[in-house]
């Protein structure tokens, strides 16, 4: 169990950080082998920009998760849920052992985030496209009532094929929407791919890598930079340049993370075969001795 909220957030370091993503890797496999249903690919490729929010970035605290002046999180790619919990439970949101109910009829913890069932999650997503458009209107709202917090969203790239997504990147900065921060997880694939060749139903096609996202959104208005989403000194520089933006800059800012769909296990990495399944006891052994090695994780 990370001591997630005893530790202050700037003491953690790079090196700490990489070390809770890779329990929260482990926790997003063990989980989804244990509910024999879930994603995986999604997860793992967004989990270290998720444990930079939670674990340094983000002035939330878990004893009070409806705290009125808490900086908000939308997981707008809904689907990679299990990487969320992970990141809930070890920031001490509930219990790491509650993970064990994912995806049960009666569990806090759905499938896709439910904002009306567990604690740390802002707004209920799962169908794509939308987390963008909520994200604004939170944003603005902060800025009609004075308040100064960050609203952040993690967006799938496949998810910014939405049309509602462009909606939103046209009028937020008419707004002048500084404390909204969008984080494109930039994995190069989605569910599955669109053929290469006539037999090939599912070829390994960037659904974005025709598209120059950091020209486009610079010019919708946007303060826009490029980043390796796996490189913690660089996702942390991104997200202070973004925070320092607020209320200065009048431009919301969009963080473009290069990632690696399931990262951090070699039979998950780089592949979509693997956006979700369910890992075999003999695969789920291999994932542990390279996430953790003789690491023991108690839930
Ligand atoms: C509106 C909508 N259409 C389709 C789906 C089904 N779906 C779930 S995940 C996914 C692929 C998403 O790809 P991407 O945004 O790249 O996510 P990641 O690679 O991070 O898993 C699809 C099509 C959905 N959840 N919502
Ligand atoms: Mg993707």
């Amino acid at each position: 169990m990370i001591e997630g909220d005893t530790v202050t957030r700037e003491a953690r370091t790079p090196a700490d950080l990489a070390a809770i993503a890779s329990e929260g890797r482990w926790h997003v496999l063990n989980t989804v082998a244990a509910s024999k249903a879930g994603h995986i690919g999604g997860p793992m490729s967004a989990m270290d920009l998720m444990v930079a929010l939670f674990f340094r970035q983000m002035h939330v605290d878990p004893a009070h998760p409806q705290d009125p002046e808490r900086d908000r999180f939308i997981l707008s790619k809904g689907h990679s849920a299990i990487g969320y919990y992970s990141v809930l439970a070890m920031r001490g949101y509930f219990p790491v052992g509650e993970l064990a109910t994912f995806d049960h009829g009666d569990s806090r913890l759905q499938g896709h985030p439910d904002m009306k069932l567990t604690p740390g999650v802002d707004v209920s997503t799962g169908s794509l496209g939308q987390g963008l458009s909520a994200g604004a209107g939170i944003a603005l709202a902060a800025k009609k009532q004075g308040k100064d917090f960050h609203t952040w969203v993690i967006l799938g790239d496949g998810e910014i094929e939405e049309g509602m997504i462009w909606e939103t990147v046209i009028c937020a900065p008419r707004f002048g929407l500084d404390n909204l921060t969008a984080i494109i997880d930039l994995n190069g694939l989605q569910q599955y791919g669109w053929p290469a060749t006539p037999t090939d139903r599912f070829d390994r096609s960037e659904p974005m890598g025709h598209v120059d996202l950091e020209a486009v959104f610079t010019g919708f208005g946007w303060n826009a930079v490029t980043i390796d989403g796996h490189d913690f000194d660089e996702i942390l520089r991104a997200y202070a340049d973004a925070e320092a933006a607020r209320g200065v800059s009048g431009r919301p800012s969009v963080i473009i993370a290069r990632t690696a769909k399931g990262r951090g296990v070699s039979f998950t990495e780089g592949t979509f075969n693997w956006h979700n399944g369910v890992p075999t006891p003999e695969q789920l052994d291999i994932a542990h001795r390279e996430l953790l090695g003789t690491k023991e994780v108690v839930a």
